[in-house]
């Protein structure tokens, strides 16, 4: 088999690139280690910025999102349970963000490959990659027993933090940054209406929370636990009591409460792998950069490094040029880094650190009430919740 650009992995980064080479005639083949409903069944992100939403829109993957898709003009952060709002519409001149889960997106996405006729290889195992510093890369797998080959001219490696590509990159050349934070989010899925029209980041003095939802029948909730901690130590009583305590009197007064359809807990890191590229091999997304999930980052920048790959790969086939290969990966990295800034500072805004003492609190309580008095603070938040313009 031959292809000019193989996928290894069909997670959101994958799918919405082949959806964008598509659309300028490049064929591509999607590997994915996983079945359809293992990878359409996982609940992550919900939260699209805006650049991800006209990326759905350019190529035509948006019918549903549009219909279903909830927009949002803010979101509240709470203090000890003191409500205050960031009206990110007044305050970015306009930008709002679109409540639609990645699960929504994954469906969509992939039906609209079925529909198009994009291949997929689904439950490929043992993927390996070859000859990446050669311009004749291969891809080889085993599916129901058999080995396969696929031929192409650049692979991109879309295949999240656990996959084979980014160890493909020698050693001497690439750089991890890597950051653990002492906690996690249990995070809980109820058929219930939210308890508010829009999110609540909550700093509570017994920990981070977090009121959201994916549509206006079914509430999405967090609260930050310690990493030693389980969700059978958190029956769905202990998790709505917490959550009336830490969202506070207001939204706890319309709180509805639950059996939970989804329980889990997700560790919280922050971590970069650069460069972005070698020779013919590319990375995107998870495979490349994982942030914490406080500002809902980690979806919309597997969309913006797929955007900045696919135009590279466009320029490259319409023009030979190299340019845009060769300019991948700091661009990339430059709006990477500006994500993985801001989810970094608003998890330590929000979260309760185990060894923080009466003075960090202090200094959390005092940020967050220069931000409720600041409009040119409010603004700052607002820019980089919304997302930073593609460059
Ligand atoms: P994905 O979605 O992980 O997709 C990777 C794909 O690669 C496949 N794969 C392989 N395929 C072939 N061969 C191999 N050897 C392979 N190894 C893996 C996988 O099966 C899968 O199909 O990465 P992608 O596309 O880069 O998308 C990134 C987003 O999924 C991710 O950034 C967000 O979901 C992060 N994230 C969250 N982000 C938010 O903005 N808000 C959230 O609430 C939120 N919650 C989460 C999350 C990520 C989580 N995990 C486990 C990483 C909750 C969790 C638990
Ligand atoms: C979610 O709804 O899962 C969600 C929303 C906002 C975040 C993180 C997760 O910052």
């Amino acid at each position: 088999m031959r292809t000019q650009v193989a996928i290894v992995g069909g997670g959101p980064a994958g799918l919405l690139l082949q959806q964008l080479l598509h659309a300028a005639c490049i064929d591509s083949v999607i590997l994915k280690q996983r079945s359809r409903a293992y990878v359409e069944g996982r609940i992550r992100a919900g939260v699209l910025e805006k650049v991800t939403v006209d990326l759905l829109d350019k190529v035509g993957v948006n019918a549903r999102m549009r219909r279903e898709g909830l927009v949002h003009d803010g979101f509240s952060l709470a203090v000890d349970g003191e409500l205050f709002r960031i009206d990110l519409k007044a305050l970015t001149g306009g930008a709002t963000v679109t409540v639609y889960g990645q699960t929504e997106v994954t469906k969509d996405l992939i039906d609209a490959a079925t529909q198009r006729g994009t291949p997929i290889v689904f439950e490929a195992a043992d993927v390996a990659l070859h000859g990446l510093d050669t311009d004749r890369p291969s891809i080889t797998w085993r599916h129901s027993g058999s080995h396969q080959r696929l031929d192409c001219d650049f692979v991109a490696g879309c295949d999240g933090s656990h996959g084979v590509s980014r160890g493909a990159i020698p050693s001497d050349v690439r750089r991890t940054y890597e950051r653990e934070y002492p906690f996690g989010w249990l995070g809980l899925l109820a058929e219930v209406p939210p308890c508010d029209h829009e999110l609540i980041y909550c700093n509570h003095a017994r920990g981070f929370a977090l009121a959201s939802m994916r549509s206006l029948t079914r509430s999405r909730y967090y609260v930050q636990v310690g990493l030693d901690e389980t969700p059978e130590e958190w029956p769905d009583e202990r998790m709505w009591d917490e959550l009336a305590v830490r969202l506070g009197p207001r939204a706890a007064a319309t709180l509805q409460r639950g059996p939970a359809i989804e329980k889990s807990i997700a560790p919280l890191r922050s971590f970069v792998a650069e460069p972005l590229r070698w020779n013919r091999l590319f990375l995107a997304g998870d495979a490349a950069h994982i942030v914490p999930p406080t500002g809902a980052k980690g979806l919309n920048l597997a969309a913006s490094d797929v955007h900045y790959l696919s135009q590279a790969l466009i320029g490259f086939y319409r023009d030979g040029s190299t340019a845009g290969i060769d300019g991948y990966s700091a661009k990339a990295l430059a709006r990477v880094w500006k994500a993985e800034r801001f989810s970094w500072w608003f998890t330590g805004l929000t979260h309760r650190f185990p060894d923080s003492d009466d003075f960090s609190r202090r200094m959390q309580m005092a940020e967050l009430d220069y931000i409720r008095g600041s409009h040119a603070a409010q603004v700052t938040v607002a820019e980089n919740y919304v997302g930073l313009p593609l460059a």
